[in-house]
């Protein structure tokens, strides 16, 4: 399949991530792609295409106008401000505090963000707006009659919501896809999530909507990243109730109860029938993954690629996070591979 990429992600080279009370290298950083695209050019898996420019407005058909403007303008505001080290929050609205937006970017960043590991820096809009491209090229392809694509985005999107971005997320890539393939002809489409992480991001920006079904199998957030929503209860509000469904499993998981777990996740896709199927792919699953909790093996990834194919949908890969290893390369391909030898196609 084809494999949407951009040299513009390293725009995105943060120095630091705040993790455990020290400010790291960030676990998110440009080599990530780099194990991909070796990985990639030592089997083949597929041509890499550049992605074309579709501009800001499926980017607003997702999110905020203030929050969007907000990303383009913080790192400006903040050197501004004499600060010197890289943008990051420090105070939120919390429970029972106002929801106004402050004038003093500090402050707009606590706003508009719902995580301080990930810090904005001067190249992160550029890169986010790039990583939105890839993925709405890899939609154009769907809607063109591929049968599949891989949209290799970086930054990541599954933890940006309406108005917040963490998580090391800014925009959310598989949402502006989406929302793509809808404003494009198509009736339903169905998110499936499956990186480590709960996508908090896409849930919310779907929540209240019935064209949009959400999966995610994620890490409990009693013990995982983002704590704060993916518990198996949020099943959609108003039009999108029944919609949205979590699969939280707990530290130490293994291939065959998170395989079981997909497959339920695959029944309601199925019941749903979409149009198309779009997989948030995140191979921060791994047992050896620096940040997660989870025990799939390289072949692991092998065997589900083949289990996404059977469900016989144009598909769409977005890629999501896994960090730090040789390996992401290896599990992302084998992804694919897994899918295009269950579709006998290449
Ligand atoms: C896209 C994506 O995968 N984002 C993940 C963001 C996670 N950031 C917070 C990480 C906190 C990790 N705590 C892990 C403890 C491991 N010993
Ligand atoms: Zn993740």
């Amino acid at each position: 399949m084809k494999i949407v990429y951009s040299e513009q992600h390293k725009l995105r080279d943060a120095d630091t991530e705040l993790y455990g009370g020290q400010l790291v290298k960030p676990f998110e950083r440009p080599s990530r792609m780099e194990y991909i695209l070796a990985r990639n050019e030592a089997v083949s898996a597929g041509p890499i295409v550049e992605p074309k420019d579709f501009g800001m407005e499926p980017i607003l058909r997702i999110h905020d106008e203030g929050y969007v403007s907000l990303l383009q303008t913080a790192w400006e505001e903040w050197v501004a401000t004499g600060y010197k080290g890289e943008a990051m929050a420090s105070t939120w609205p919390a429970r029972r505090m106002a929801q106004k937006i402050p004038d003093h970017i500090e402050g707009k960043l606590g706003y508009y963000s719902m995580a301080n590991e990930t810090a904005l820096t001067e190249g992160t809009w550029k890169a986010a707006y790039s990583s939105a491209q890839v993925a709405l090229t890899g939609a154009d392809l769907i809607k063109g009659g591929e049968s599949s694509a891989f949209a290799l985005c970086r930054p990541p999107g599954h933890h940006a919501a309406f108005d917040m971005y963490g998580g090391y997320c800014f925009l959310n890539n598989a949402a502006i896809a989406a929302q793509h393939l809808l404003d494009q002809g198509m009736n339903r489409i169905a998110i499936v999530d499956v990186d480590f992480h709960h996508g908090n991001g896409t849930q919310d920006i779907f929540y209240t909507r019935s064209d949009v079904l959400f999966a995610s199998l994620h890490g409990d957030p009693r013990d995982a990243f983002p704590h704060f929503l993916g518990y198996a209860d949020e099943r959609g509000e108003g039009a999108g109730e029944g919609f949205n469904h979590n699969y939280p499993m707990k530290p130490g998981t293994g291939f065959a109860e998170w395989r079981s777990a997909l497959n339920d996740a695959f029944g309601k896709v199925t019941d749903f029938q979409p149009d198309a199927l779009i997989i948030s792919l995140g191979v921060d699953t791994f047992e050896n993954d620096p940040i997660s909790f989870f025990k799939l093996k390289s072949d692991d990834f092998t065997t589900y690629g083949a289990d996404i194919a059977a469900l016989d949908l144009p598909t769409l890969f977005v890629m999501e996070g896994g960090y730090d290893i040789d390996e992401i390369g290896i599990n992302t391909i084998n992804v694919l591979q897994g899918f295009d030898a269950k579709r006998g196609t290449s």
